[in-house]
């Protein structure tokens, strides 16, 4: 079993508004002050949409230079580009959100219904921005929110060989109303089956929080938290800040004897240089 954990802070995401949660970063002042309170909290990597000034999804390529610029300037985080957006951006925009040079860049391995609305990951789509990131040395972290994404994943890696760095890194994303459900079950399920040499980290959206970060730790896997996935502690409790998610998911790993990996420990963990 993996012994350090690796903390993955996605701090804003594409579907809560501003309006609704004042204490979501979006802005790039709020973002670079997010990811710097949450490295001192022991997150490693930065998952990160923007947002325009209309507090839609912002995929611009010089804003998220900008902003990668910006994170690298204040912290030592891994900064991972969300090639996911919102379920309205188009194909053409995300992928050429790797235009933007991050660390690593989300890589969602198939089609999902995503609560009212579906989340397109076609094929064609699925490895132009694979190919791209074997190109560019970016590091895809696949994103799992169904069984069927793991067979995907799998042909990805037959059809086109290996991530840079030869490292198979994953985040199992559960919770998703019309996916799968964020229960231990399911985790352990995707887990088995999932390429022998892959590493993963999970998020639990929304309640089911908890209950995945306790099974990713016993299941030797990693953490994503942040407002993008969970906007209260437990019902009735809002969350204060991205920061207090991190400090909760640290707590969490020292209790199971796995504390956080520094985001040096980090690049090493995922082969990035
Ligand atoms: N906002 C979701 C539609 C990702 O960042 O790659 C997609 C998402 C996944 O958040
Ligand atoms: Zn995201």
């Amino acid at each position: 079993m993996t012994a350090a954990t690796m903390i993955t802070v996605a701090p804003t995401g594409a579907e809560t508004a501003k309006a609704d949660v004042p204490a979501l970063p979006t802005t790039l002042d709020e973002l670079v002050a997010t990811a710097k309170a949450c490295a001192a909290a022991g997150a490693a990597m930065i998952h990160v949409h923007l947002r325009d000034a209309a507090d839609r999804s912002c995929l611009d390529v010089g804003a998220l230079r900008e902003a990668v610029a910006a994170i690298r300037a204040e912290t030592e985080l891994i900064v991972q580009l969300s090639t996911g957006g919102g379920v309205e951006d188009s194909f053409v925009d995300r992928i050429a959100v790797l235009d933007a040079d991050p660390d690593s860049c989300s890589l969602t391995c198939g089609t999902v219904n995503f609560g009212d609305s579906v989340f397109a990951n076609p094929w064609p789509l699925m490895v132009e921005l694979y190919t791209r990131c074997q190109d560019r040395g970016i590091l895809p972290e696949f994103e799992l929110f169904d069984l069927g994404h793991v067979a995907n994943l799998k042909r990805l890696l037959d059809s086109y060989g290996p991530p840079p760095g030869d490292r198979v890194h994953a985040d199992l994303v559960l919770g998703v109303p019309g996916a799968l459900p964020g229960t231990t079950e399911a985790l352990v399920a995707v887990v088995a089956a999932l390429p022998a040499e892959a590493t993963w980290s999970a998020t639990g959206i929304g309640r089911s929080t908890l209950p995945v970060a306790l099974a990713a730790l016993s299941a030797g896997g990693h953490l994503r938290v942040g407002m993008e996935d969970t906007l209260n502690l437990g019902p009735g409790s809002p969350v204060r800040d991205n920061a207090e998610l991190v400090e909760r998911a640290a707590s969490l790993a020292a209790a199971a004897q796995r504390p956080v990996m520094s985001p040096a420990q980090a690049r090493e963990f995922l082969g990035l240089e």
